[in-house]
């Protein structure tokens, strides 16, 4: 080999070792896509509650990360569940939440987060049944919450038997083993809130708090409140 081939490699090499550098140094510092907005205030008639539907799903099966846990929102207009987990919502009114709860559970790593907070009446129900908290010790566990900080609401989302074959392609149909659970509360005033689970369920991620936890649309969205 020549000098002026070696020297080619060298820099070659050096240039590859840059690029992945910089490519690691970026998708650490990227939070990913923030997810387009659902409009739950067009054609809302004041005074009036918005029924909000998710579902939280053990793998969103498609996108570029397929294998991570992910809510996912039904669209007001199409029916159709969609990965869009920001809402655009009016200022205080009641939300009535249903969220189709498709993946298993574990026990929790703060019982705290097993109490239903925030909610109106503090209260949800679990398929039906009316729960104010929920021991993640015990049963299926406990396999996200669906948390709104700003105003301190929190609802612990129990999982479901781990040995059935659960849903690994969102959207999730009503013949995949799921829970449903529901619960109210009522936005603040106009304001732009985050919410979040709380569980830290980004397995594979360092102490499951990285990758859907950690990155906008999977485990966290926002209330775009008008
Ligand atoms: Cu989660």
């Amino acid at each position: 080999m020549s000098v002026s081939q070696r020297l080619g490699t060298v820099v070659v090499l050096f240039l590859v070792a840059v690029g992945l550098i910089l490519w690691s140094v970026n998708s650490f510092l990227t939070p990913g896509t923030p997810g387009g907005v659902v409009n739950f205030t067009s054609g809302h008639a004041s005074g009036q509650p918005v029924n909000l539907t998710v579902q939280t799903v053990g793998s969103i099966g498609f996108g570029p990360h397929p294998t991570w846990v992910s809510y996912m929102t039904k669209d007001p207009t199409t029916g159709k569940f969609i990965h869009d987990n920001t809402w655009q919502l009016p200022a205080h009114t009641v939300v009535n939440v249903t969220v189709y709860q498709y993946d298993s559970g574990s026990p929790l790593r703060n019982q705290e987060w097993g109490q239903v907070q925030g909610t109106i009446g503090n209260t949800a129900t679990l398929n039906g049944k009316p729960y104010s908290f929920y021991n993640s010790n015990t049963g299926n566990g406990v396999g996200h919450t669906f948390a709104i900080p700003a105003i301190g609401v929190s609802v612990p989302l129990v999982g479901v038997n781990g040995s059935l074959t659960l849903c690994g392609q969102a959207p999730c149909g009503t013949n995949n083993p799921h829970n449903v659970i529901t619960f109210s509360f009522r936005t603040p005033g106009p304001g732009s809130y985050n919410w979040q689970c709380f569980v830290p369920c980004g397995l594979g991620y360092l102490y499951g708090n990285g990758g859907p936890m950690s990155t906008q649309n999977y485990m966290g969205g926002f209330l775009e409140v008008r």
